[in-house]
């Protein structure tokens, strides 16, 4: 039963978010969200052979298997061995087939002879590529110093290089998955912990579940929508907060409006409550934590009524949230989230979530947080490690940062020179234009270097910026990354099942794309690091990395790309409490004395956000369902679905503005900034009247995207006012409000 039935419950969930999707000036008569009828069911081709690999359309790294008829990719599906996303795949996996043969795809070397900006671009030669970025690269490095490169690398295929130029002397690397993303989250877990949690929450076994943000159906990752799918059909009960009825609320037996940036008050109350009425683990604290009484007395002063005034809620929802949670604890997932980097105020948000975790006692058991484990080891491989001197470094007050350097330091060095100067930059599977908030500054910080070199698949905004631009194989033309993952435990059980996916070519790179370690090894050899080259080719660095489980990619292929092996399960004997942490005190630490040391809040605090200014809303944003940030834009099978990201407005508000649903307009910030494309209203009770939403990631402004060039609004460039989270130096970026502008005349928002 469960695999119809899950599929049919996670296409709805898929879609719900697209369905609610109204006019668009593109799709007539498309009906975005509708699973069409024609399409063929896995295993219906014919006549082709069957190569397994695994999915980059995102990060989750779904394993995939290419169907392939005389050398051309036909259709991409679930691989039938995956006991993780199984046959599913989203709407982007499948439409992988569309990147690897798009026409404005990346294919040979270029040189960039007009401005950045504005490029005007020469086919050139590898050699002539590669010589140019080692001389140019060399010279920044005499110039100014190993530390003057500034690397913004993301995705698989970045990890190499990266390391590399770690191991040249910078230290300035900064990981669009750490400094816009999940970093926070990592750090905020870690400090409480003594781990970094992942996405990992039972919640196929919960039998309540805390969702803050996530928003999980819009949110795609497949075998984490099918785990919420199974909770939600086994009965678990869902709150969802949220300030908008997204796919999760829609879903929820309690959505909780909650004024954006106020979640810490919201959660240090329920805390407060659990502790002040008994209602928390006892033993589990006794057990695992340190610190409590501390922290009782640090949030003693969050009552209800304290956070409803704050978060603008009734206190009978915060009341009845707690209650559901002490109900149903500890078999409670409270989700840690994944995009976490909102109001500059999020290192305490995340704390907050960890000690709410810790004191219903949801840890190792089911409906949990599970410590994550990859099962299988894998052999290490990669570039020595480099010497970095304290002096450069530009942690600065970020003593709890994730790896990687703060963005906005490196930015801020690019840009004024200070404490010294960045003269060159690498971006490698990153689109900094719209990735990093303050585009403006991206922008100029960017036309301030001496030499930038961009690798990539698509011409994306960045790309626009580079002096020289070199072409790298799709996922589909690949080797590279190898999925090690946990799936299939029971409550009961103590097993599980450890599985290892090597991402391999499902056909020939075509034009002249190359792979990440050849272009590496080659950049190294002419800067003169030859004798440091860890493997010589990529499938050399897979073998390795296999090897140690008795392995290798001959193998792999003979067995249909997956191999897997019994595991244990990540639960702790049922009633254990006892449980050691790598933390300092080798406990959980509700109240942290390492924090404190650092001057830094030690229990969760909340930190005000800066009010919503008159006229304005505040700008939030989330994921399209079918869409991969900016990246997938291109895409036309995707961008038929869903070709531009409605603005949810209120509909009292909306009304009062002499606005309906359908209308298109332009958005003002409070910088005055306005968009530079268009895009359609929706007016809807779903979204509270202080705020307004888009999906992030369209808009793109390069004319060379053909199909997503000024396709609805980009988020990023209406994000000119950064604030860093203190712990972390991670970016928050829910700090922009706008207005909106309809055939030239400004319409204010009313309070
Ligand atoms: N389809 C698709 N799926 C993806 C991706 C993709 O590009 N496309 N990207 C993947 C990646 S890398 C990530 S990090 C995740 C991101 O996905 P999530 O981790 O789910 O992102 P969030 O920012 O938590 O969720 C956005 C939601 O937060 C709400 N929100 C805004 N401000 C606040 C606030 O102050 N408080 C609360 N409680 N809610 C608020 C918004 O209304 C929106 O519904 O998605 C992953 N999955
Ligand atoms: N305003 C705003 N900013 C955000 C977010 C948001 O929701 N709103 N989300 C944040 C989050 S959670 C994340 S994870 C980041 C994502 O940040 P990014 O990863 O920078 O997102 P993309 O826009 O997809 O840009 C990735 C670039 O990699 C290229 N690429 C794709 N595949 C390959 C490949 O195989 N090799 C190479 N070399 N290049 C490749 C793409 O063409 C694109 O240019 O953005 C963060 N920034
Ligand atoms: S969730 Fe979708 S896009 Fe992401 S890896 Fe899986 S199939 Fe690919
Ligand atoms: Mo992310």
């Amino acid at each position: 039963m469960a695999l119809t039935l899950t599929r049919r419950k996670f296409l709805q969930t898929a879609s719900l978010a697209a369905a609610s999707i109204p006019l668009s000036k593109v799709t007539a008569g498309a009906q975005p969200g509708v699973v069409k009828k024609s399409y063929p069911a896995p295993g219906s081709f014919t006549g082709t052979e069957s190569k397994p690999s695994v999915c980059e359309m995102c990060f989750w790294r779904c394993q995939i298997v290419g169907k392939v008829r005389d050398g051309r990719l036909v259709k991409l599906e679930g691989n039938p061995k995956s006991v993780d996303n199984g046959k599913s795949i989203c709407a982007r996996g499948n439409a992988g087939v569309q990147l690897l043969y798009d026409p404005d795809r990346l294919k040979y070397p270029l040189k960039n002879i007009g401005e950045r900006g504005k490029p005007v671009w020469k086919r050139i030669s590898w050699e002539e590529a590669l010589d140019e970025c080692a001389t140019r690269l060399k010279a920044a490095q005499k110039n100014h110093g190993p530390h003057s490169l500034a690397i913004f690398p993301h995705g698989a295929s970045a990890k190499y290089p990266m390391q590399f130029f770690e191991m040249t002397g910078t230290e300035n690397v900064s990981e669009a998955s750490f400094f816009q993303c999940r970093g926070i989250r990592d750090m905020g877990y870690v400090s409480t912990f003594g781990f970094a949690p992942g996405e990992n929450v039972d919640m196929a076994h919960a039998k309540a579940m805390l969702l803050i943000g996530t928003h999980i159906g819009e949110n795609i990752h497949v075998s984490h929508v099918k785990s919420y799918l199974k909770g939600l059909a086994n009965g678990a009960k869902l709150i969802v907060v949220d300030p908008r009825f997204s796919a999760a609320a829609s879903k929820a037996d309690i959505w909780v409006k909650i004024k954006p940036g106020t979640d810490t008050a919201f959660m240090m109350a329920i805390m407060n409550y659990l502790v002040v009425n008994n209602k928390y683990d006892k033993a589990f604290v006794e057990g695992s934590c340190e610190g409590f009484d501390a922290f009782r007395e640090g949030i003693a002063h969050a009552t209800l009524e304290w956070a409803a005034k704050i978060c603008d809620l009734a206190v009978a929802q915060i009341k009845e949230v707690a209650e559901l949670l002490a109900a149903n604890a500890p078999n409670v997932s409270i989700h840690p989230g994944r995009h976490v980097s909102w109001h500059g105020n999020d290192f305490q948000r995340m704390r907050a979530h960890a000690c709410l975790t810790a004191i219903l006692g949801a840890y190792a058991v089911p409906g949990g947080l599970i410590k994550p484990s990859s099962g299988i080891k894998l052999g290490k491989v990669g570039w020595p490690k480099g010497e970095h001197d304290e002096e450069f470094s530009l942690t600065g007050s970020h003593k709890f940062k994730p790896p990687g350097m703060p963005t906005e330091n490196i930015k801020k060095a690019m840009l004024e020179g200070k404490p010294y100067p960045i003269k060159a930059c690498v971006c490698w599977g990153q689109n900094p234009i719209q990735t990093i908030p303050g585009q403006q500054a991206t922008i100029q910080a960017l036309k301030k270097m001496d030499f930038v070199m961009v690798v990539d698949v698509m011409p994306t905004d960045i790309t626009m910026y580079a002096d020289i631009l070199l072409p790298e194989g799709s996922y589909l033309e690949r080797y590279d990354y190898i999925k090690n993952g946990l799936a299939g435990w029971q409550p009961g059980s103590d097993t599980a099942v450890g599985y290892i996916a090597p991402r391999m070519p499902v056909v020939e790179p075509m034009f002249e794309r190359r792979d990440q370690v050849w272009i590496t090894n080659q950049l190294a050899i002419r800067m003169g690091y030859g004798d440091k080259i860890p493997v010589q080719s990529l499938p050399e660095m897979m073998d390795q990395m296999l090897a140690p489980a008795g392995l290798s990619i001959a193998k792999m292929q003979a067995m249909g790309g997956i191999h897997t092996q019994p595991a244990k399960a990540p639960y702790a004997p049922a009633g254990i409490k006892e449980h050691a942490f790598k933390t300092d005190s080798g406990k959980i630490e509700l109240y942290s004395e390492v924090l404190s040391d650092a001057g830094f809040p030690a229990v969760p605090t909340f930190l005000p956000v800066e009010e919503v200014p008159e006229g304005f809303a505040r700008l939030v944003y989330g994921r399209s369902p079918v869409h991969t940030f900016n990246r997938s834009q291109n895409n036309r099978w995707l961008h038929h679905e869903i070709p531009e990201n409605p603005l949810w407005i209120n509909e009292e508000c909306g009304k009062k503005m002499g606005l309906k649903t359908g209308d298109r307009v332009h958005c003002e910030n409070q910088d005055g900034i306005r968009s530079r494309t268009d895009t359609v209203v929706m007016l809807t009770p779903g979204i509270r009247r202080d705020t307004v939403y888009m999906a992030h990631g369209y808009g793109t402004m390069n004319t060379a995207m053909t199909v997503a060039k000024d396709q609805g609004v980009d988020d990023t460039s209406l994000i000119s006012k950064v604030v860093v989270d203190p712990e972390t130096g991670a970016h928050g970026m829910r700090n922009n409000f706008v207005r909106l502008i309809k055939n030239g005349k400004t319409l204010n928002i009313p309070s």
